[in-house]
């Protein structure tokens, strides 16, 4: 890598340019994109884990049709991104091995238990509305196929964090017990939703590289000042508490959360609290299952093969 390629490919960046696969770029930039896209798609497809357990047990037929399209939804996800990390070197096998295996990172809030119906609500409220704002930051950044795929999931996610905010509003204003299993999930989830969008930006190792590329346009902290302004008013409005005694609004208008406990978010990301195993053992036997899938279409794809050979 010469200073002059370095310095073309930064202009390109200062410009607003988009770099495209195949195009000349720093081996650290390649590197970060494929961390990061793939721990995404990782996320994507474990996260379909704690609400899926809820389709059989849905409470009317209309919430279970909602859910198993957002579920779906995760899982196409999954699939752009998987493949955005493609257009980068990365193999799928690889990526797939190093989340079977343990290696990989995904997001620690899929390691929280799903308790009660209304979890599935909160989760669409609060998670999906947590990614929607990482999301949109992503959508402006530098790498052309990582950008737009955010583009496409951010809609599908508005989808999902409307049905979430729809169903939670609706047992808020519903019978004791209904707004009472609001008031529990919300008090399980916020904290997670919170930590999801990453370390405060003095602890954020990779943020300095990834902002100067345009890979992250905002950082972890200013991402999570935009998720606690527009969430915290709507949920307060609905008479609902959130389990945070220092949080408060300061005199610009932001509201200001106490003290984030890190420890308990490290200890999920390693799996040493949470359902870490139980994820990976639960993908570990789809991937399993799912493995005649694979022989028969790589079967098919040879006879195709042969046949235009002929
Ligand atoms: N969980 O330097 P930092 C969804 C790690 S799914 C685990 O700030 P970065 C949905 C981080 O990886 C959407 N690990 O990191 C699906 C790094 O470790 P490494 C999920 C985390 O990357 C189904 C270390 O901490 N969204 O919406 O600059 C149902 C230092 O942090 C987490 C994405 O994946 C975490 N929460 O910034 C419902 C978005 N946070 O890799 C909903 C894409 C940090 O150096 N990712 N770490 O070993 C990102 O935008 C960035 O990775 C983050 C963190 C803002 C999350």
């Amino acid at each position: 890598e010469t200073a002059e390629q370095h310095a073309a490919f930064e202009a390109r960046i200062a410009g607003g340019e988009k770099i495209e696969p195949g195009d000349w770029m720093p081996a650290e930039y390649r590197r970060q994109l494929i961390r990061m896209i793939s721990q995404h798609a990782h996320s994507e497809v474990v996260g379909m884990l704690p609400e899926g357990e809820w389709i059989s047990r849905a409470p009317s037929l209309r919430r279970k049709l909602i859910l198993m399209a957002k579920v779906q939804d995760e899982a196409g996800h999954g699939q752009y991104l998987y493949h955005a990390a493609e257009t980068l070197g990365a193999t799928r096998e690889e990526m797939v091995d190093a989340l079977l295996s343990g290696k990989a990172k995904y997001s620690s809030i899929f390691n929280y238990p799903t308790q009660s119906w209304a979890d599935v609500g909160m989760i669409g409220w609060l998670v999906d509305g947590a990614a929607i704002k990482n999301q949109t930051m992503l959508a402006g950044c530098s790498y052309g196929p990582y950008s737009r795929a955010m583009v496409r999931i951010c809609s599908e996610e508005t989808f999902h964090h409307k049905q979430g905010k729809e169903m939670i509003v609706q047992y808020a204003a519903g019978t004791p017990e209904q707004r009472a299993l609001a008031q529990d999930a919300l008090t399980r989830w916020w904290w997670p939703s919170v930590m999801m969008l990453g370390p405060h930006d003095k602890d954020s190792t990779n943020s300095g590289v990834m902002s100067n590329w345009g890979i992250k346009t905002k950082s972890n902290d200013q991402v999570r000042q935009e998720y606690l302004n527009e969430h915290v008013p709507e949920l307060l409005e609905l008479g609902l508490t959130l389990p945070d005694a220092d949080l408060h609004q300061d005199a610009d208008g932001n509201w200001i959360h106490g003290p984030i406990n890190w420890d308990e978010f490290w200890d999920v990301v390693k799996g040493k609290t949470g359902l870490n195993k139980e994820r990976l053992a639960t993908r570990n036997a789809a991937h399993d299952d799912g493995a005649w899938v694979r022989e028969a279409m790589l079967a098919y794809g040879n006879r195709l093969r042969a046949q235009a050979a002929d």
